[in-house]
């Protein structure tokens, strides 16, 4: 019977976890099927609305790219020697935790100034 109550209880809990999550969270792939590649398309960003809860999952062939977070300076000037966050997992999920703006980049050589930079405004 205690075990019952428990297991109810339980399933209460996890109900309310759930309907906690926003529903309107997203999650982008970066660049649509092709992916984070060179060919990643600059308006890949046009009409979205980046929300705080959203995720960016941007993927890649593992060693092909990477992902830098970067300041705006830097991102400007591809000058990935100071990044906020890297990811190289080929798979990598970033959370749009906070509102603001946010840059990324590819840290290859030459790859951020053939076009692999992402930079999008999070609303609240
Ligand atoms: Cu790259």
């Amino acid at each position: 019977m205690a075990s019952r109550q428990v297991l109810l209880l339980a399933a209460a809990a996890i109900t309310v976890a759930f309907l906690s999550v926003p529903a309107s969270a997203v999650v982008y792939m970066v660049g649509d099927e092709a992916g984070w590649t060179l060919d990643y398309p600059a308006t890949w960003t046009d009409g979205k609305t980046f929300r705080v809860g959203d995720t960016l999952m941007f993927m890649y062939p593992v060693g092909s790219h990477t992902v830098l977070e970067v300041r705006a300076d830097d991102y400007k000037a591809c000058n990935v020697g100071h990044p906020i966050n890297s990811w190289s997992s080929g798979s990598d999920s970033v959370m749009l935790d906070k509102a603001g703006s946010r840059w990324f980049v590819c840290s290859l050589p030459d790859h951020c100034g053939l076009g692999m930079q992402l930079t999008i405004n999070v609303v609240g």
